[in-house]
């Protein structure tokens, strides 16, 4: 079952110039940086809100490291700008076998290794209305990191 929005993923250009826009702005704080060599991305995570599965609701930041990286290919094509939407489930292999069975595309056969040690996957835009979507089951969605 999907309980919270996990996160929105936004695309940049430059991570650093586009986080110090959010702290400045809004006051958000950066919760957590990393590289993700798999998915070609260098991002921060800004915690929003907790939520009452016990998760929270997170941007995430993303700045391509390979032009032919998915983000990267995105920017070349739409500039800047929401990428993705990300659903928070306890179970991310059941919820994606059962979202695959209505006949959405799931794009990975096998979960995926997401922001802080995470399991991800991702439904194709296509089959959701023109939005990449995924999935996404935390490590310890009650840890302190
Ligand atoms: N949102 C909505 N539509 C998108 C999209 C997005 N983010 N990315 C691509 N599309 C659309 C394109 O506009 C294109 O549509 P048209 O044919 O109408 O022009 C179509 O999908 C195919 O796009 P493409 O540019 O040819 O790109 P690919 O098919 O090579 O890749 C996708 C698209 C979704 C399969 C690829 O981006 C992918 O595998 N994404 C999942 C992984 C990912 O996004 N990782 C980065 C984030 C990591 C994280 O969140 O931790
Ligand atoms: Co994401």
């Amino acid at each position: 079952m999907l309980t919270r929005i996990d996160h929105i993923g936004i695309a940049c250009h430059n991570l650093d110039e586009t986080v110090d826009f959010y702290t400045t702005t809004y006051g958000f704080e950066v919760f957590h940086t990393e590289i993700n060599e798999e998915q070609g991305v260098r991002e921060a995570m800004l915690k929003i809100n907790e939520t009452s599965d016990g998760g929270a609701s997170y941007l995430q930041l993303l700045e391509p490291i390979r032009e032919d990286s998915a983000v990267g290919k995105w920017l070349a094509k739409n500039g800047e700008g929401v990428h993705h939407i990300a659903f928070g489930t306890a179970d991310v292999d059941a919820d994606a076998a059962a979202i695959g069975a209505k006949g959405v595309r799931v794009l990975y056969d096998e979960p995926r290794r997401g922001s802080m040690g995470s399991r991800i996957t991702f439904l194709h835009p296509k089959d959701c209305h023109g939005v990449l979507t995924e999935l996404v089951t935390s490590a310890a969605p009650d840890a302190e990191h």
